[in-house]
């Protein structure tokens, strides 16, 4: 075993499943958060009770995040890595088209899950000089017709990474945001209420990003000397890049 400790939320798929497995395999202690108890229980099947712990909650859920984060068995308490993963995009429409319902939840996953995991364990990862890595992604940065609050929580993940590496100064935590772009996990299934052929046509011939890809640049970031510092990293598949400004005449 490493010694060190990771704790992944959305590790029941896509990015964060690809991440607690290459935590696990290469002896950290591995915390694994999402919604769906019978994914993480494989994980811990996978790599036994002693590598993996489990907790299966809604990260919206506050109280239940407590919970979840005071009933750590004893050798998970020293958390060195926080990677705030969880999330996802829903529906593609225009936001003059979009449902409300949908965005709050964007907001109370991307953003408030987000912060409020954050805060709980900034003491924690003060005192072990640790590590955070967000999940944030390009749509922060580009925005794109159908993005609009989707692109709004993921700049405000960016920003507050920042922000972040800013009032931790001195402290010796380090914050990288990570700002992939196409990948294909869940997330378009997701994002079209389980429409797997919209998801299948997106990803064809593309090559995407996988699960993988991003799991081994945070491996790469998490094992540099602790004088180093990535701040963000944009990556993109090279079948995928901006597309500019547009215009409406006689709008
Ligand atoms: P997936 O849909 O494959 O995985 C999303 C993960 O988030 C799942 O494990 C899901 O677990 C978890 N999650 C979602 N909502 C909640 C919730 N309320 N409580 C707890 N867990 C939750 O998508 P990705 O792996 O692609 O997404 C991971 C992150 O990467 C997201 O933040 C996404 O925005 C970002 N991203 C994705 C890109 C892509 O193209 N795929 C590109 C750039 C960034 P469960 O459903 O079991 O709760
Ligand atoms: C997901 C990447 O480009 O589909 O964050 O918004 S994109």
């Amino acid at each position: 075993m490493s010694g060190k400790t990771v704790l992944v939320t959305g590790a029941s798929a896509g990015f964060g499943a690809a991440i607690a497995a290459k935590f696990a395999e290469n002896g950290w202690r591995v915390i694994a958060f999402a919604r769906r108890a019978e994914r993480l229980a494989k994980l811990v099947d996978r790599f036994g009770p002693e590598r993996v712990h489990a907790a299966a909650f809604d990260i919206r859920d506050e109280a239940a995040m407590r919970v979840a984060l005071d009933a750590l068995p004893k050798d998970f308490r020293d958390v060195d890595l926080l990677v705030n993963n969880a999330g996802l995009a829903l529906g593609t429409a225009k936001a003059q088209d979009c449902d409300l319902a949908q965005w709050r939840q964007m907001i109370d996953t991307n953003v408030t899950a987000l912060v409020t995991l954050t805060r709980l364990l900034l003491p924690k990862l003060i005192e072990r000089r640790g590590a955070i890595a967000n999940i944030s992604s390009i749509s922060g940065t580009y925005p794109y017709t159908g993005g609009n609050v989707y692109g709004g929580t993921k700049a405000f993940v960016t920003h507050f990474s920042a922000n972040l590496r800013t009032d931790l100064h001195g402290t010796g935590v380090r914050v990288t945001n990570i700002e992939p772009g196409m990948a294909e996990t869940e997330f378009t299934l997701v994002r079209t209420g389980g429409n797997q052929s919209a998801s299948d046509k997106l990803y064809a011939g593309a090559r995407p990003i996988t699960g993988q890809d991003i799991a081994d640049t945070l491996w790469w970031v998490a094992n540099l000397p602790p004088h180093l510092n990535i701040n963000r990293i944009e990556v993109m598949p090279v079948s995928q890049s901006a597309a500019g400004l547009q215009i409406a005449r006689d709008a």
